[in-house]
């Protein structure tokens, strides 16, 4: 486990962006409009719910540099389980983590899944490392392709492991841009697709979260068998609310986040 917050999520930032180029643009591009740091709103990870490597595995790393269980969400149709994480101190990223709900799935993923995970050893889990460690197991291109027709979320697992599937914008903290659409404007101005799942604009002003998302950039992955180029990880804008005691909502929307699983889809 990590013992300081800013040196994962270091480790977390460099293992993605070697993986979207699109974020480092964005970023990049961001940064000289505002002419000031960008501030990360949240992380998201995904992961199985088989041991050694559920949900809690995973929080674990989190909890133990001082984050605490926030909500929880549930996703029917994908199969899936979430629950994020906070910290005291306002400026850590928030975490939101999911895991695919193995046993809910055709007895062919669950095949294949069980075998992914039977290749990762459970120390590795445990290890500084394990959050932006990639994939631990051999997969070729066909099992990819076949757990793609039953699930985009296994599948994407399947091919990238263990990294940060996206980091978030705060909105809230930008001075040149103060809505979603201006953001998803200046995205499009630069070639970037928008997420369209459910409408560009995610949210309203009444869930106290608004948010869009990049579609997931394309990078080559070397399958067991050969070379493909497949969905890899995308880049979020978030923009919260006051709650009533005047702090901004720290939580997520179900609904909402249903639609941005899907920025990591083969097609919006
Ligand atoms: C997480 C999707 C949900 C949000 O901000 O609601 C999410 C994922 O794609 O793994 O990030
Ligand atoms: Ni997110």
């Amino acid at each position: 486990m990590h013992t300081d917050r800013a040196s994962l999520f270091q480790h977390l930032w460099q293992s993605y962006r070697e993986v979207t180029p699109s974020a480092e643009e964005i970023h990049r591009i961001l940064g000289a409009e505002e002419g000031q740091a960008i501030v990360n709103d949240h992380i998201a990870l995904r992961t199985f719910n088989l041991p050694p490597v559920g949900l809690d595995a995973l929080a674990e790393h989190f909890l133990s540099l001082g984050y605490r269980q926030g909500g929880e969400y549930h996703f029917e149709a994908k199969k899936l389980y979430a629950r994020h994480y906070e910290h005291p101190d306002p400026d850590a990223p928030k975490v939101f983590i999911s895991e695919l709900l193995v046993e809910q799935c055709s007895p062919a993923l669950q095949a294949i899944v069980k075998n992914l995970v039977a290749q990762v050893s459970p120390d590795s889990v445990t290890a500084d490392n394990f959050l932006y460690s990639g994939r631990h197991w051999k997969v070729d291109y066909q099992t990819y392709r076949t757990l793609l027709e039953e699930s985009e979320y296994a599948a994407w697992m399947a091919a990238w492991g263990y990294r940060a599937n996206h980091f978030t914008v705060s909105i809230n903290h930008l001075t040149q841009f103060h809505t979603v659409p201006e953001i998803n404007q200046l995205l499009k101005n630069h070639g970037y697709t928008v997420n369209a799942s459910g409408g560009e604009v995610k949210g309203s002003p009444d869930d106290l979260l608004e948010q869009s998302s990049t579609m997931a950039d394309r990078m080559p992955v070397r399958f067991s068998d050969r070379e493909e180029t497949v969905p890899s990880c995308f880049y979020e804008f978030a923009l919260r609310y006051p709650t009533a005691d005047g702090t901004l909502y720290s939580g997520f929307v179900a609904a909402s986040a249903d639609k941005i699983f899907e920025s990591t889809n083969a097609t919006g």
